[in-house]
């Protein structure tokens, strides 16, 4: 009978999008010994294993209850053999040797440091490791090698690394906002990403803008980033008309096809203070530098901003899959194709055998569309 009720309890979906899983979870512990481990993978170029180990904790993290015991593993599904093998030593001893080793090796320390620089993926760090560079004052040295956007993060390392506030975010809302309405009145600025999830805090803003009436948005996006860039609102900005571009997540990138595209800009904002309005100055990172006047650090702060613009019609699925998380993102894009034989992208869904386009106003319609009970954003947290 014990069996019975525990593999009733473990029946658990393979896909983060039919599981709600919230921000506050039960499993910390073994969730953070398989992230690491999947960073690790993923630090290695071993995308299949560190989407295993991402899986597994994605899994825990979604259960009510707290894992006690390897028993209970057995019947919860993408467990893999070595992550059930983690699980185990960090359920007996408490810890993991084989994390524990992984987080002091000097390769993932360095990684994880170089990667914490904006513009800096897997392959640059782990090249810039491979020649024997291990600290940012090594990379200083090698200035020449930066491209512009890594120059740009590393020259707001510290504000880029401190996370964003709700309060931060919501106040970057309004100055995009009021760049827009300038251009376009009546267009919309939605916050997006983990802020939409109820995080309290991450690691850049993602907006979403669009505006009621198809095609008024186009040329928009130039625009206001012209109009924030005269108003010294940018610190760094990267334009692109095709967002996928910049996935380097291959799981993810792998569903989108040409149809992929929405203007989207990589930025860097100056928040200011109420009472401050300097930028450049006395806040770029040097070797050793502290903050002289500590008055100093409330006068504005770099802050990582992703604006994206769909029109109208495609603003459901921009919505959603700027919503994230990567894991959910992931799994309700697999569970399209091979639930459903479907394709779903930031722009459209697309029945591959019916060959027709399905449309959508909201993102329920598009649960509805995969056959999924909707899942409010704040259960996305997969
Ligand atoms: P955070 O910012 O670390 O607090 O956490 P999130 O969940 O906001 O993560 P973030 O900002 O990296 O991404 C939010 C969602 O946006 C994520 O589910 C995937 C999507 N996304 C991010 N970058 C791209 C991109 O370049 N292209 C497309 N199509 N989607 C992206
Ligand atoms: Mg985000």
């Amino acid at each position: 009978v014990q069996a019975e009720s525990l593999e009733d309890r473990c029946q658990v979906s393979p896909y983060a999008c039919q599981r709600r899983t919230p921000l506050a979870h039960k499993n910390q512990v073994l969730t953070e010994a398989l992230e690491t481990m999947a960073e690790e993978a993923r630090f290695c170029g071993s995308e299949g294993r560190s989407l295993a180990f991402s899986r597994a904790a994605s899994v825990l993290k979604s259960l009510p209850w707290t894992v006690r015991g390897v028993k209970e593993l057995h019947f919860l599904p993408c467990i893999g053999e070595h992550s059930r093998k983690i699980i185990q030593e960090v359920l007996e001893d408490g810890t993991s040797t084989e994390v524990e080793n992984v987080r002091q090796s000097e390769r993932y320390q360095t990684m994880k440091h170089f990667m914490k620089i904006f513009g800096v993926g897997v392959k640059t760090a782990s090249q810039w490791y491979q020649e024997g560079l291990r600290t940012i004052n090594d990379l200083q040295a090698h200035h020449a090698k930066l491209g512009k956007a890594q120059q740009a993060g590393l020259l707001h390392y510290r504000d880029l690394n401190s996370p964003v506030k709700r309060s931060e975010a919501e106040a970057i809302v309004q100055v995009v906002q009021k760049a827009v309405d300038q251009f376009l009145p009546g267009a919309s600025v939605t916050l997006t990403g983990g802020f939409r999830r109820g995080k309290p805090s991450g690691h850049d803003v993602d907006l979403l803008i669009t505006h009621p009436v198809e095609g008024q948005e186009v040329g928009l996006l130039s625009k206001v980033i012209s109009w924030l860039d005269s108003q010294d609102f940018l610190l760094y900005h990267s334009t692109h008309r095709n967002a996928s571009q910049a996935l380097e997540d291959q799981e993810l990138s792998v569903s989108m096809t040409a149809m992929d595209r929405l203007d989207h800009c990589f930025s860097i904002f100056c928040l200011n203070y109420p009472h401050g309005s300097i930028k450049g100055g006395s806040r770029a990172w040097e070797p050793g530098y502290e903050l002289k006047d500590p008055g100093d650090a409330t006068l504005w702060k770099a802050v990582r901003v992703d604006l994206v613009v769909a029109p109208y019609s495609q603003f459901p699925f921009a919505l959603l899959g700027w919503t994230g998380s990567r894991n959910f993102e992931r799994d309700l894009r697999r569970f399209s194709k091979h639930e459903k034989k479907m394709v779903l992208n930031s722009h459209t869904l697309y029945h591959t055998e019916k060959k027709i386009f399905l449309s959508a106003a909201s993102e329920e319609e598009i649960f509805q569309h995969l056959g999924l009970e909707f899942m409010p954003p704040e259960e996305r947290n997969a």
